[in-house]
């Protein structure tokens, strides 16, 4: 059997306290996976459940039908089970109405976001979803047919043709300033395929800023079954994280919006100092932990946690490195929250797989590590935790013995090849190099970098 609104959960499981079917839908949310699912949507619920109404949640899923089959049947509803050492608790989440598989359902998608009711279009899409060139512009090949953008101009535009009110876009990314890039990436699509709705979108809807924190490890098979267990019914949408959440959102909002400030969330003038130390901090220290750990031999990040090496490089990462790059805000105590992060890194209960953190990289390392190494540049600081860190990615991308999953992965082992072991940080992080408008090394970091590689001990052809 699976889950659905008949079903009788046992008392323990924490259910909807409102009445599901009276809801409209005030938001269409792009990229429904796990981690909306873990965060953003429990906000909502929490709003919902004390008393917002019409602030249901239609997922657009853009890449596979998965979604769609994993919750539809189930009428939305879906469990999260927050972990921690003293054990699991679970909750029902009312909040998501149904997902569209975008790929077959076009028109519904442009549909739900001119709809009268919706107010927010949020995005989980992932760092490579916006589509951003290396200069962070938006690339050309990727605004085809199926990508978000096409989506949201049809949408927009039988929003204006119906005379309603613009719409809050609100990204959920960990990308750094992610709802000015997505601005300007919605406006540089506009400007070449609908030019004509550029000054509405410029005039009415906004794009605020947002950080976005909750550790949400991929499910496993092993986890649905633990949970149709507890529940006695299949839950194939369920997710699992961790207890702690946050969300920090500019306040600049088109429209009306749910009160996200019963479940936590804040709302800032200024998301900046918070979304950077968590990019740099939490994020940069994770993505320390995949390729290090990786490379040592861990699966999970609270493994890799337990090693006292690995624990104190991610500490002078966090504390020394990162954390000085930036000025924090006023009351933001960048130590406790580092402490705050290893308590979390180190949660026993989270199977959180480095190589789920591992994917990607070329997407991460920019907002992760590069900005911290050029800010710290600037102030002639070296970090020798994330040139480490560096190092580590640099190999794991050539790929020696492993799949690579990146959307870069073809031109970085292209780099590897054609600059071999001497060239390879250069040909990345030199002058020209591919990742040089984030940060050059100076020559003390080549040096440090070539050090790690152990370029003496490695064959200098690279890989054939
Ligand atoms: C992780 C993040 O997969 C990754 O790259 O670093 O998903 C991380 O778990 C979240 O940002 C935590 O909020």
């Amino acid at each position: 059997m699976r889950l659905g609104p008949d079903s009788t959960l046992p008392e323990n499981v924490a259910q909807p306290g409102y009445d599901r079917r009276a809801q409209r839908t005030g938001i269409v949310h792009f990229g429904i996976g796990a981690f909306h699912r873990a965060h953003q949507a429990v906000y909502t619920d929490d709003a919902m459940n004390a008393g917002d109404t019409d602030w249901g949640i239609a997922g657009v899923s853009l890449r596979s039908g998965d979604v769609a089959e994993q919750m539809n049947p189930q009428d939305g509803l879906y469990t999260v089970t927050e972990r921690a050492a003293a054990g699991d608790k679970l909750r029902l989440i009312g909040a998501v109405q149904k997902v569209i598989a975008a790929a077959t359902n076009q028109n519904t998608v442009a549909a739900a976001i001119a709809s009268a009711d919706t107010h927010i279009v949020s995005f989980t899409i992932t760092e490579k979803g916006y589509g951003r060139a290396a200069d962070g512009s938006l690339d050309g090949q990727f605004a085809n047919d199926g990508s978000v953008y096409a989506y949201l101009a049809a949408g927009l535009q039988a929003r204006r043709q119906a005379h309603l009110p613009g719409l809050t876009l609100l990204s959920c990314d960990n990308l750094a300033s992610n709802g000015a890039q997505l601005s300007r990436l919605i406006r540089e699509y506009l400007n070449q395929h609908a030019p004509e709705l550029t000054g509405w979108f410029e005039a009415e809807c906004t794009c605020p800023s947002a950080m976005v924190d909750r550790i949400v490890p991929a499910a496993t098979q092993a986890d649905r079954d633990a949970v149709a267990d507890i529940l006695g019914v299949r839950d194939e949408a369920a997710v699992f994280t961790e207890p702690f959440s946050q969300w920090v959102i500019e306040d600049r909002f088109a429209g009306p919006r749910p009160r996200w400030e019963v479940g936590g969330a804040t709302f800032v003038s200024d998301v900046q100092p918070y979304e950077v130390a968590k990019l740099r901090m939490l994020n940069g220290a994770h993505s320390a932990l995949a390729y290090l750990g990786l490379a040592r031999g861990y699966e999970f990040v609270h493994q890799a946690m337990a090693d006292a090496a690995l624990a104190s490089l991610v500490g002078q990462l966090m504390r020394e490195e990162a954390a000085t790059s930036f000025e924090a805000a006023a009351g933001q105590d960048l130590n406790a929250y580092a402490d705050a992060l290893v308590a979390r890194f180190r949660n026993p209960a989270l199977n959180h797989r480095l190589s789920q953190i591992a994917m990607d990289g070329s997407q991460k390392i920019p907002q992760r590590w590069l900005q911290t190494l050029s800010d710290q540049q600037k102030r002639g600081k070296q970090c020798p935790a994330l040139i480490e860190a560096l190092c580590a990615w640099m190999m794991h991308v050539r790929g020696d013995s492993h799949f690579v999953d990146d959307p870069m992965r073809d031109v970085l082992q292209a780099y590897w090849r054609e600059a071999g072991n001497a060239g390879i940080s250069q040909a990345l992080f030199g002058d020209a190099g591919l990742f040089s408008q984030y940060w050059q090394a100076a020559s003390a970091d080549v040096a440090m970098i070539d050090t790690h590689l152990g370029i003496s001990q490695l064959p200098r052809t690279g890989k054939a």
